[in-house]
């Protein structure tokens, strides 16, 4: 942890922003702190005590701007010792173009890669997971579930499902999934993604770092073999404060055509 304790306070007295309720006030105030680094990621927040008594406003208000800091993700309270600033999680920039892997997308930009295996075996197939992998009767589904983490910074949970017959075994993906069926002539060519926007449960938070309710982004991979079969049906749920998707938008084949015409 870096910083005086007391740091935050070296405007002292505190001029809080002007308008809008006071806890409005005293949560932009501890955010430019944080944006001056006047109290960097980790470190703990002053008392509600020491707040107040800075601030001049009452311990209701403090606690009112520091929940709210809480659910923003900017703050994190650790239960018997205090409240933290929340370290701060590098944005990762994700082209939706390119059919490639978590390993690969973070070793590109230089960050390292670790996973903690939340579920890796072999299954009965749920409905869904029978017509989405286009199972038969009697086939069983390869499951690995694993929490994603880049720079030791949880990023995203992410479930995969296969088709036993393409991984009988599991237990031999033991870093990427996608160097693994490419060993075996199996890596997806092509895939269909679906995002939506979601809000973590409790669970969900807890395994990504993060407060219950803070934003996520839900993403569905159903991905193909040149054969047009599917290989991979995937669920991942990435935080929304370390991805941001970016696709490449051309001008319709129609609407170019239109645009030459009128020229
Ligand atoms: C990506 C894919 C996921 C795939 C995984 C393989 C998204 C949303 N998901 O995270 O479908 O299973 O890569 O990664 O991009 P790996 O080869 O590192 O195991």
């Amino acid at each position: 942890m870096s910083g005086e304790p007391d740091s935050i306070f070296d405007t002292n007295p505190v001029v809080l922003p002007q308008g809008g309720p006071l806890y409005l006030q005293l949560k932009r105030w501890i955010e430019d702190a944080i944006h001056r680094g006047a109290i960097k990621p980790g470190d703990a927040l002053p008392s509600e005590r020491d707040l107040a008594l800075k601030a001049d406003v009452s311990r209701v208000t403090v606690r009112k701007a520091v929940q709210h800091l809480v659910q923003d993700g900017v703050l994190i309270q650790r239960h018997g010792s205090g409240t933290f600033v929340a370290p701060q999680s590098q944005r990762v920039e994700q082209s939706l173009s390119h059919l490639t892997s978590f390993t690969e997308d973070m070793a590109r930009r230089g960050m390292s890669v670790r996973s903690v295996w939340l579920e890796k075996g072999i299954y009965i197939p749920s409905p869904e997971e029978t017509v989405t992998l286009g199972l038969s009767s009697g086939d069983m589904v390869a499951r690995l579930g694993r929490l994603r983490l880049s720079n030791d910074v949880p990023m995203a949970i992410e479930r995969a499902a296969l088709s036993a017959r393409i991984l009988p075994d599991p237990q031999v993906v033991q870093n990427s999934l996608y160097t693994h069926l490419e060993k075996s002539g199996n890596r997806p060519i092509r895939a269909i993604q679906r995002i939506r926007a979601a809000n973590l449960g409790e669970r969900d938070a807890k395994l990504l770092d993060v407060a219950p309710g803070s934003a996520s982004l839900n993403i569905e991979r159903i991905s193909y073999l040149a054969s047009g079969r599917v290989i991979e049906f995937t669920r991942s749920i990435y935080r929304g404060d370390t991805y941001d998707f970016v696709a490449e938008l051309r001008l319709g084949e129609t609407l170019r055509q239109t645009g030459t015409a009128n020229e």
